[in-house]
Order: structure tokens, then sequence, then C-alpha cells
């Protein structure tokens, strides 16, 4: 493990901005930085599931990614012009809080000059059926990090299915442990492994 996926598993929150602004200045990838990161959050996560952190331990890992991500944004952000490459409709799944991946997504997407409909978390599915409707976006995106909300995602799916809305959009889905698999179980067109991934995938779809 690198020293600022390390320092981010330690929850060295000072190292962490230490190394964050070095490796900037150095002119690291804002994306190669917030992989790193990622990487740490992951053992982070690891150490919960084992016992050894605590639920505090992982509020405090989440305020870290915030601070840092309020020095990346900017620069992820770019200067694309706002809402030229398309509309996205993006949200975490109904029983599902987590939303620092789910930011960082939409970061990317205004960066790189999409119109990004976020409806926050927790967002049931007639809120993302609604945003579809209304927006006319043709990619509708679901940030899940608990499997336990993988129905949610079908449910979402389903019910843009009932609205008659499917022909006209699609669907992606993303956070740490979605799949294929789960892709499938939920009847989604993508899964992606990461933020960049999705932006492709939505650029892809505004290019055909
Ligand atoms: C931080 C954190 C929290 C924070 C979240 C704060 C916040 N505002 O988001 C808090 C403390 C609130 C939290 C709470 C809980 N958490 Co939590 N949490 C995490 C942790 C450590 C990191 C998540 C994170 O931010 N990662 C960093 C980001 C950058 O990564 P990411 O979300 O995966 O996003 C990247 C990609 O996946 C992708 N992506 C994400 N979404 C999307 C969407 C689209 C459309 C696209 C294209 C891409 C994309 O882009 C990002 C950048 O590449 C994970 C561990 C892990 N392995 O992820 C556990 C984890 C997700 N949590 C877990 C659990 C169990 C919980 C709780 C149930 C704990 C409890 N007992 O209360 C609660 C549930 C609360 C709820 N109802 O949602 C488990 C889930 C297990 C499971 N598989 O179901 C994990 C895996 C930890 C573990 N190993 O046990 N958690």
């Amino acid at each position: 493990m690198g020293e600022l996926a390390q320092a981010m598993a330690d929850l060295n929150e000072k190292r962490v901005g230490e190394l964050v602004d070095q490796q900037m200045r150095a002119g690291v990838s804002p994306l190669a930085i917030v992989a790193e990161l990622n990487e740490g959050m992951v053992t982070v996560g690891e150490y919960f599931s084992s016992q050894r952190y605590f639920i505090s331990q992982l509020i405090y890992s989440a305020e870290i990614l915030k601070q840092v991500m309020k020095t990346l944004a900017p620069v992820l952000e770019g200067a694309e012009p706002r809402g030229t490459a398309g509309k996205v409709v993006i949200g975490t799944v109904k029983g599902d809080i987590h939303d620092i991946g789910k930011n960082i997504v939409v970061t990317l997407l205004r960066g790189s000059g999409f119109e990004v409909l976020d409806l926050g978390v927790d967002v049931p599915p007639e809120r993302f059926v609604e945003a579809v409707r209304s927006s006319n976006a043709k990619v509708v995106g679901m940030s899940a990090l608990l499997n336990f909300t993988y129905p949610e995602m079908k449910s979402v799916v389903q019910e843009i299915a009932k609205a008659g809305l499917r022909e006209q959009v699609k669907v992606i889905i993303g956070g740490a442990p979605c799949s294929e698999e789960v892709k499938t179980f939920a009847g989604a067109d993508f899964y992606a492994r990461d933020a960049v991934a999705g932006v492709n995938f939505c650029k892809q779809v505004y290019a055909a």
C-alpha cells in the first residue's frame, strides 16, 4: 500500500493532508490521488468489518476524505463549459447514505461538461423516475455501497420501465460492492468500477 493509502487507513488526518499537498505540487493527477485514498478507505472498511475500527472511526474517515475533496474538487471540475455534453441523473439508492463516491462522479461529470441532476442520498425509486421524466436525461446513475440495497437498484430499473422510460435511458451503477453480477441482477446497462469509467460511459451514450 502506498504511503497516502496507509495514512488514510490509519486515519492520520495531518499526514493525509500533507501527502495530498505534496502529490499535487509534484503534478500527480488528482484522479490518481483519489484512487489511492479509495484504497485506504477500503482498508478502513475491512478494519470496521473485523471490529478493529468502530462506527466513530468510519465517520472520521469520511470527514478526512471530505476535507481532501474540497482541495481536489476544483481541479477535478476543470474548465469545460457546463451542460453542453448532455444530462445525467444520479443518486444514492434508498436505504443508503454513502455519498463520497457519488459526489466524486458528480464533480467529474460536471468537469466534463455534463448537466447533473444530483438527487442526493436515500433516494426512493419514484424520485429517480420523476427526474428521468422531467429532465429527459439519457443516463441515470445509481450509487450503492451496501449490499442489502441491491433490490433497490432493481426496483428503480423496474419503475423506470413501468413508466415507459426504459428505452430512453441507460442505467449505470457504481459503488464499492457493485459488480457485473449486481448489474445483471438489477437489470442495469453498465457497471462502473470507478468514477472515470462512469463518465466515459456517459460520453459514449451521448456520442451515439
Ligand atoms: C465512509 C464510510 C461510511 C460513512 C459514509 C459517509 C458518507 N457521507 O458517504 C458512514 C460512517 C456514514 C458509513 C455508514 C455505514 N456504513 Co459505511 N463505509 C464507509 C467506507 C469506509 C468508505 C466509503 C467511501 O466513501 N469510499 C470512498 C469512495 C471514493 O469510494 P466509492 O464510494 O466506492 O466510490 C468510487 C466508485 O465506487 C465509484 N462510484 C460510486 N458510486 C458510483 C455511482 C455511479 C453512477 C458511478 C458511475 C460510479 C460510482 O466512484 C467513486 C470514485 O471512483 C466503506 C468501505 C468501502 N469498502 O467502501 C464502508 C462500507 C461501505 N460501510 C459499510 C457499512 C456496513 C455501513 C453501516 C451499515 C455501518 C453501521 N453499522 O451503521 C452504515 C450504513 C449507513 C447507511 N444507511 O448508508 C460496509 C458495507 C458492507 C456491505 N457490502 O454491505 C462497508 C463496505 C464497510 C465494511 N467493509 O464493512 N459508512
